[in-house]
């Protein structure tokens, strides 16, 4: 496989490709990281709101699978974060540490300390000016196109303003499934890109194959943003849950009476496997990935089609 993508990130963080697996709550564990990383991409492990133990018996077991670089994302929302960094701290196999939900600078020292990147996901330029002061060895600046928690911004303007605004590198994730949107984030500026719906129809992804299925049943209409009134928006595949959530914003429910009602409703679709009264939690890539596949077949699939949109835009008679 040729790889004239590889990009300075590529050294810095010891991997053969500028592809990270974005880290997803109740999805990303030692299964899917293993065999993302093992696939010379970065693996990164998902703590979302889990308790610090849990997160290091995801750490212990990803050890088990590959020597090969990995991260663990910290949602720094989380009650249990300083558990989480923690586990983390005493684990040397973890290279990587990408945040999300807010600003990792309390943390910084001990990370660095470990010889650990920090890579904060964020989504405006405001927040990228301020989190590189802190420090950081990177960014990733995600786009609204994004499953899950989404900023205002989509990727197409987000990242050459944020790529401008900072001078470390920057990962793009939202909105990219294939190799057509590697190389128009990297035309963009982008060092990398990080993707999640693509990595979750997968083989190795360790959860219901109902939640894969509803990404290759998408089209380009499947998901909507809910919680815009919460002011925590949050996008969504579009189906019972997703319309019952809408009606109450509709009605002028509370950000209690949603954030109740949203309670626990991720792990009831990723891990229960109920993708009508559960969060499926997908990005508007969904509507152009079509198969599950291997990790490695997704990888060498981008690969490959990132070369030949490279070379077919170096033709003149296109
Ligand atoms: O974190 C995400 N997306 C997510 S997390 C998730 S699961 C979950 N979420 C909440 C509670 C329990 C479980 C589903 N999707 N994306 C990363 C991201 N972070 N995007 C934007 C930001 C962000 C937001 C605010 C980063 C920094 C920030 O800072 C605020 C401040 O003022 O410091």
């Amino acid at each position: 496989m040729v790889n004239s993508l590889r990009t300075k990130i590529c050294d810095i963080l010891g991997i053969d490709y500028p592809i990270f697996q974005g880290g997803m709550a109740w999805v990303s564990d030692e299964y899917l990281v293993s065999a993302v990383s093992e696939a010379g991409c970065l693996g990164i492990i998902a703590s979302g709101t889990a308790p610090g133990d849990w997160v290091e018996k995801r750490i212990i077991e990803t050890e088990k699978r590959t020597d090969k670089p990995f991260g663990v994302n910290v949602m720094l929302l989380s009650p249990f974060v300083d558990d989480v960094v923690a586990a983390i701290l005493r684990h040397s196999s973890v290279k990587v540490v990408t945040t999300g939900a807010g600003n990792p600078g309390k943390y910084m020292e001990k990370f660095q300390n470990k010889g650990i990147k920090v890579i904060p996901v964020i989504a405006s330029v405001a927040l990228a000016k301020r989190m590189e002061r802190t420090g950081i060895d990177m960014l990733i600046a995600e786009g609204g196109e994004s499953g899950g928690h989404i900023g205002e911004l989509h990727s197409m303007p987000l990242i050459p303003q944020i790529v401008d605004a900072v001078s470390i590198p920057v990962i793009a994730a939202g909105g990219i499934a294939d190799g057509r949107g590697m190389i128009a984030a990297m035309a963009l500026g982008a060092q990398g890109i990080q993707m999640g719906t693509r990595f979750i129809a997968s083989d190795e992804c360790n959860i219901a194959q109902s939640y894969k299925n509803t990404i290759i049943d998408a089209n380009d209409r499947a998901t909507v943003v809910t919680g815009r009134t919460t002011g925590h928006p949050v996008r969504i595949a579009k189906n019972k849950l997703a319309r019952e959530f809408m009606k109450l914003e509709a009605g002028g429910a509370s950000i209690e009476a949603l954030e109740e009602f949203g309670e626990g409703k991720l792990k009831l679709a990723a891990q229960d496997g109920d993708v009508v009264n559960g969060s499926v939690m997908i990005g508007q890539c969904a509507g152009i990935v079509h198969r599950i596949k291997p990790v490695k077949t997704i990888v060498a699939d981008i690969i490959n089609q990132a070369n030949d949109t490279l070379l077919k835009l170096c033709q003149f008679d296109r």
